[in-house]
């Protein structure tokens, strides 16, 4: 037996003494798929015009090299990120990732043919695909507003660009036979006080009834993403928590919550049982706040533990997609997203391994003090045995060798961008 093997014979043995059978979690967690956000590959950048990201209140930071210039590099990138990610998970699109072959299209010209190529490669690499309108980066967005205008014409152009974005969606859904969340996310919004909180809201729900009003839909998920404030929309954002969870639940759409887009002492892993309650399905945009930026790349902190804690233990894997956002300009790209891919699963499989009958047994009977004893000795159980095993099966690089893959690749291929 090699070592990997015979570690993970004794983690097993120390799990079955608090009553978790491993197997069964590694199982569960070969289900579990994250939706892996093509973003990180080029700082949001996309491919519509190469300008790059411009305005709608985010910013990615850094210059390091090598960034993906092209729909074939994105997709080689994103390759060599997956081949160090255990499991089979998903792609999540914008809709500036188009293939235009050199012809500019518009936000409300764009059609299903425009991704064909990303269907066609998702098809060829088992990936499943998630889909997004772009609001930002656009001059008809430079005014700080898109479904909300009180310009009819800007409010009816991005109108038709959502409801193009849920053919694609449609068509990406279809063809790969998953669904295909779909993210409605816009910036709008004032840097300054406004005196008319209401009327924006009700242009933004009007817009968003007349893009769902379109089309009988059957391989598409819609969900609306919410925001507390952003760059230049500090005082006041159309789209806030309150509006998306009344949306969501009035219409049936699926709640989005990226952790970043709160308070900073607010976190979604105590939201996600109280929206249970009350929306079919969530998508969570996994992210990480850190002063006034809300997408830093997720690591294994305690907020990410949290967030899987909840999933597993209310039974929610079958309800709540999982996609990542963040973006990362100073870091290498594909390993920005392996850390936050692997940190995510990691997460999720320690939640896995929990006693949890055993612990809710205690908590019932008031007996606090063995279920803290319990969550506390859970950190230092041999995880990284299971984890390492779990890799070594999925044929992915063990421990921090992963990274040794993506320096090669930063020497042959990276460098000559
Ligand atoms: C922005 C939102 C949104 C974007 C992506 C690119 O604050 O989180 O989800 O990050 O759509
Ligand atoms: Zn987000």
């Amino acid at each position: 037996m090699d070592k990997i093997a015979q570690n993970y014979q004794m983690a097993c043995e120390r799990y079955a003494e608090i009553g978790v059978d491993v197997n069964k979690a590694l199982k569960k967690l070969a289900t579990i798929k994250i939706s892996l956000h093509c973003w990180q590959g080029d700082d949001v950048g996309g491919f519509e015009s190469g300008d790059g990201l411009q305005g709608g209140g985010i910013l990615a930071t850094g210059n390091y090299p090598g960034k993906a210039r092209t729909v074939a590099e994105l997709r080689k990138d994103a390759e060599l990120a997956f081949s160090l990610i255990p499991g089979k998970h998903r792609f999540n699109l914008h809709a500036i990732y188009l293939e235009n072959n050199g012809k500019k299209v518009d936000r409300d010209e764009i059609e299903p043919a425009h991704f064909q190529g990303w269907i066609d490669w998702a098809k060829s690499n088992k990936l499943g695909l998630d889909f997004n309108p772009t609001y930002f980066s656009h001059p008809k967005a430079n005014a700080g507003f898109t479904l909300s205008s009180a310009d009819s014409k800007i409010r009816k152009f991005w109108v038709q660009h959502g409801i193009c974005c849920r053919k694609i969606a449609e068509a990406m859904g279809k063809q790969l036979g998953s669904p295909a969340v779909i993210n409605f996310w816009m910036p709008d919004g004032y840097k300054d006080i406004p005196v008319d909180r209401l009327a924006p809201r009700k242009r933004m729900e009007q817009s968003l009834d007349e893009i769902f009003a379109e089309g009988n839909y059957k391989h598409v998920l819609d969900a609306v993403e919410s925001k507390l404030f952003g760059i230049g929309s500090e005082s006041y954002v159309v789209g806030s928590h309150e509006f998306f969870m009344g949306y969501a639940m009035k219409n049936d759409k699926l709640l989005c919550l990226d952790s970043g887009h709160f308070h900073p002492t607010e976190t979604i892993s105590d939201k996600l049982s109280s929206i249970s309650l009350y929306v079919k399905e969530m998508l969570l945009h996994v992210s990480r706040g850190v002063r006034w930026d809300s997408d830093h790349v997720v690591i294994w902190n305690d907020e990410l533990k949290a967030i899987a804690e909840e999933l597993v233990r209310n039974n929610l894997l079958n309800r709540v997609h999982i996609g990542l956002d963040y973006f990362d300009a100073t870091i290498n790209r594909i390993a920005a997203w392996t850390i936050g891919t692997r940190a995510m699963l990691r997460s999720l499989l320690m939640a896995l391994l929990e006693p949890l009958a055993q612990m809710r047994q205690w908590e019932k009977e008031g007996d606090y003090s063995r279920r803290l004893a319990m969550l506390e000795e859970l950190r230092s159980m041999p995880i990284s045995s299971v984890w390492d095993y779990y890799c070594s099966e999925n044929n992915v690089p063990i421990g921090e060798k992963w990274i040794e893959k993506v320096k090669e690749y930063e020497k042959s291929v990276l460098a000559s961008r």
